[in-house]
């Protein structure tokens, strides 16, 4: 599905594929995973924003016109994971979703998604939140 100049995935087999990964997904052998070589600088990636506590860069198979992830530079494998030590870290990974979406113009409003285990249909085992928005989103989610 193209919308303007920027392609996104929205077909029954794209999804599926999400899935899958998600399900083959090995949590324990994902140390490091590519996030944390993200964070790391160790491979490239559309970065659009970056602290001490996060980074912030263009999801590579974009759901929508806009799709980026938010990700702690501590690599908690999954919400799951979290203790209540990081209440902070997650407070702060909010308002920088929320300063990001403004700053991508997401006027008209956006989806923040926490994908959590198998069936959150998680894939990579490094805690993220995905920003969505610059279409209609449906609900309920598949
Ligand atoms: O299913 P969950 O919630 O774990 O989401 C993982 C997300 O990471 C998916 O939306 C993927 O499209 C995205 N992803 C996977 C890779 C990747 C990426 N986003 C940006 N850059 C990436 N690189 C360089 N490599 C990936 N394997």
């Amino acid at each position: 599905l193209v919308q303007g100049k920027q392609s996104f995935c929205s077909s029954s087999s794209c999804q599926d594929d999400e899935v899958s990964k998600a399900q083959t997904a090995q949590k324990l052998n994902q140390q490091p995973t590519i996030f944390s070589k993200i964070v790391d600088k160790k491979i490239p990636a559309d970065i659009i924003f970056e602290d001490n506590q996060c980074v912030v860069f263009r999801d590579v198979n974009p759901q929508g016109p806009v799709h980026f992830l938010v990700v702690p530079r501590k690599p908690i494998p999954g919400l799951s994971d979290v203790q209540d030590g990081d209440e902070l870290l997650l407070g702060h990974l909010l308002i920088v979703a929320k300063k990001m979406a403004e700053k991508e113009k997401l006027l008209d409003g956006y989806r923040l998604v926490i994908n959590n285990g198998r069936h959150g249909a998680q894939s990579v085992h490094h805690l993220h939140i995905h920003v969505i928005g610059g279409r209609q989103m449906n609900w309920p989610p598949g």
